[in-house]
């Protein structure tokens, strides 16, 4: 495409959007979830961009979801500690859950729901009924499958029993969490003398149906990549593209490490060794340290997590990832062990580490998102930040305290 044409293609997309904030469709929806009819659109705007969808495309999904039917969702809990849940409908920023339930209608859901017993049954039997063949079944929670799954039940049926019920009209099956996606902490095989899987068997929901389903894999999994993987059914009738595991491509085909804000110091060969060192101090790269960022796909480090403020990832609060989002990595690596490089090419965007300290420090891509999705969606924690003193800076720092101390001795 021509510059010229590039331009354009911008303007359109721009005045598409734009044009769309005089939309009574627009203001109602904008109201429904009690914003600014400015911070709707740039909401819909960050979730397009999210998805790695085409210029114009966020005007789509403003209007899918300002008018499309929200898709009926059961929401299924087998072996976890319902982080899925907390991390999805508790997020920080209060606008996240509101937009999660507004743009999914949850017709079952064990731990929200006020009720119990048969009425909640019934409640999950209608859901079905009403809705054969289009509603979203979301499972949370890996499947016990050892001396025939009776290591989880509810309401009398075991979880593969529910598992296969639920899912035989389902339009799409969505797999939420490590636990499900895989098998996640309870597949954890325990380092006892014989053992070869987990005292119940825990599986994976693919692994029961016995077909592919929608991965969203972490422990616990980003609201965002939750969110914009309903958006996308909502906006175009389909799931997002998935890669081989079932992971959404938009949020699992870079890793960790190709987008961490430390990875300059890892280039640079600047590692924190212990924690609490001055390495880990300065905010160096924790590879030593067993970070598993090298061999683990996931966007945590460009979308950050929980919507909490900046900084909010695990990396950037000093401990190293775990891999909690890759299978045969998270619960199954030892924890200092350092990890596989699987791609070391040096980061297209990140600042050369020659940088004074505070230069040049804004990520491309992230910023222009940023700058169009505001703090609706959380966009200002994409911006970098914090990448530490590069060696001219460094060097800058320990000569002018060379140079006071110098000044100290001949004062003295
Ligand atoms: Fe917990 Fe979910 Fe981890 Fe598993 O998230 S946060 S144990 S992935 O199923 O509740
Ligand atoms: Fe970041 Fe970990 Fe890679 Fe270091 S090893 S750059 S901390 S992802
Ligand atoms: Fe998990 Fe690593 Fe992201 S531990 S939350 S994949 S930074």
């Amino acid at each position: 495409m021509t510059d010229v044409k590039a331009k354009k293609g911008r303007q359109m997309a721009n005045q598409n959007l734009i044009s769309l904030e005089q939309d009574d469709r627009i203001e109602a929806a904008a109201a429904r979830l009690s914003m600014s009819r400015r911070e709707f659109l740039q909401f819909c705007a960050a979730m397009a961009t999210t998805l790695g969808l085409p210029q114009g495309a966020d005007a789509a999904v403003a209007e899918a979801v300002a008018t499309k039917r929200r898709p009926s969702v059961i929401w299924l809990h087998f072996q976890e500690c319902t982080g899925c849940t907390e991390s999805i409908l508790r997020a920080e920023h209060p606008t996240l859950e509101k937009l999660i339930l507004d743009v999914i209608s949850l017709d079952y859901h064990e731990t929200l729901f006020a009720a119990a017993g048969h009425q909640v049954e019934a409640a999950r039997k209608t859901a079905m009924a009403e809705n054969k063949g289009k509603y979203i079944l979301v499972v949370e929670g890996a499947i016990p499958t050892k001396d025939g799954g009776v290591y989880c039940k509810i309401g009398g049926k075991t979880a593969i029993e529910l598992l296969t019920e639920c899912a035989a009209d389902a339009a799409a099956v969505i797999a939420i969490g490590s636990c499900a996606s895989w098998g996640g902490m309870p597949s954890t095989i325990p380092s006892i003398p014989g053992a070869t899987t987990s005292p119940t068997g825990s599986s994976g929901v693919a692994q029961v149906l016995g077909k592919p389903v929608v991965t969203i894999p972490g422990c616990p999994p980003n609201p965002y990549n939750f969110l914009s993987t309903v958006v996308h059914f909502l906006t175009f009738g389909a799931l997002p593209a998935v890669d081989h595991l079932g992971r959404p491509k938009f949020a699992y085909s870079r890793l960790i490490h190709e987008n961490c804000e430390r990875r300059a110091h890892f280039d640079a060969g600047r590692f924190a060794m212990e924690f609490g060192d001055e390495g880990h101090r300065k905010g160096h790269c924790l590879y030593k340290l067993g970070c598993k960022g090298p061999e683990t796909y996931a966007n945590c480090s460009v979308i950050m997590f929980g919507d909490a403020g900046a900084g909010t990832w695990p990396v950037a609060c000093g401990h190293p990832c775990i891999g909690c989002t890759e299978q045969g990595v998270g619960f199954q690596k030892p924890i200092h062990t350092v990890a596989k490089l699987k791609n070391i090419e040096p980061s297209a965007f990140l600042p050369r580490i020659v940088e004074e300290k505070g230069v040049g420090a804004t990520l491309g891509s992230a910023a222009v998102l940023a700058a169009v999705a505001g703090a609706a969606a959380g966009a200002g924690a994409m911006v970098a930040k914090n990448l530490g003193l590069s060696h001219k800076a460094e060097e800058m720092e320990r000569a002018k305290k060379d140079g006071a101390k110098a000044t100290e001795s001949t004062e003295v």
